[in-house]
């Protein structure tokens, strides 16, 4: 990381799937010192808030088979645009979910700056599903699709452009559930995926490096981190809605932040899916915290 300016943008927002809980995610991570943690690091650290998330019983799909598709544009369109805001403060954003949804939102903010963006997708999901290949009809599982322009209108123009993002300039890291229809998707797209397969037989030393290469090759002006805490195994972060086994290993993890660090391309952060009411005392949230302590420069020794 080299700006030294971070702004926090908490978006507490469970919309994008049926377990409730996951817009507690900003509250226990700032509970887990996230602030005192990055400045102890030498950041200057500027707590935007949180996004006002109206909590609704009555939601709408708006005749799609999208769940809560209304309140998510209202979401990610808010978040866009604090997004922006902060990048035109020159300062660093860094989002707590929250759900992965909100990556429509984040994604539409930092491509307002960044025109050939790359994304590193860390998670045990591909999340590139579209309203046809969905299985779920839960948005958390389409923002890669969406940010690609795929999916419903109202979602994939969010900030009045699409598509946001290029599927050259995408890496996955960690899937270890991809749906049918995401996997064809993956393989039409060419879109590069380090699943836990590779990562087990690569490392994570390699795939990282690969990971910095391939994305310094494709010549991006920035790169995002969208860090869904699923893709670490549950067995350190069992607070997620969605949690399959067979991930990351927290070392792996830590590694894998101090490499990217160590680069410093890293340009803008989520971390997503924290579900504080899933967890065990606020394990999932001290995980999430002390990976961005790697990923912000912490050093061992
Ligand atoms: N996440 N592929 C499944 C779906 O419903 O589309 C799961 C998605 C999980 C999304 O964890 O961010
Ligand atoms: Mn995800
Ligand atoms: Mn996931
Ligand atoms: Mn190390």
């Amino acid at each position: 990381m080299r700006n030294r300016e971070v702004s926090i943008i908490g978006v507490p927002s469970d919309y994008g799937q049926l377990r409730r809980g996951v817009d507690m995610g900003p509250s226990a991570i700032r509970y887990a010192d996230v602030v005192e943690r990055l400045e102890n690091l030498g950041y200057e650290i500027k707590d935007e808030g949180d996004i006002l998330v109206k909590k609704e019983t009555a939601t709408s799909q708006l005749g799609t088979n999208l769940k809560n598709l209304k309140e998510v544009i209202e979401v990610c369109t808010k978040l866009s645009i604090k997004v922006q805001e902060v990048l035109e403060d020159g300062r660093f954003p860094l989002v707590l979910g929250g759900d992965h949804s909100i990556a429509i939102g984040t994604l539409a903010g930092l491509t307002t700056k960044y025109k050939n963006l790359g994304v590193i997708w860390y998670d045990a999901h591909a999340d590139i599903n579209t309203p046809e290949t969905s299985p779920s009809g839960n948005i958390h599982g389409m923002p890669l699709a969406v940010s690609l322009g795929l999916g419903d209108d109202r979602l994939v123009t969010i900030g009045g452009f699409a598509p946001k993002i290029k599927p050259e300039n995408i890496v996955i890291i960690g899937a270890r559930s991809v749906d049918p229809g995401e996997r064809e998707l993956i393989k039409k797209l060419g879109i590069k995926v380090y699943s836990m397969h590779e990562v087990d037989r690569l490392g994570m030393t390699k795939v990282i490096e690969d990971t910095i290469s391939y994305l310094n090759k494709r010549q991006v002006d920035g790169v995002h981190l969208s860090l869904d805490l699923d893709g670490i195994d549950p067995l350190y972060t069992p607070g997620v809605g969605t949690p399959v086994p067979g991930g990351i290993t927290y070392r792996e993890s830590h590694l894998a932040m101090e490499m990217l660090e160590e680069e410093g391309f890293i340009t803008s952060a989520e971390f997503v899916e924290v579900n504080p009411i899933l967890d065990e005392r606020n394990k999932t949230a001290d995980v999430a915290v002390a990976l961005m302590g790697s990923l912000f420069g912490e050093k061992l020794v």
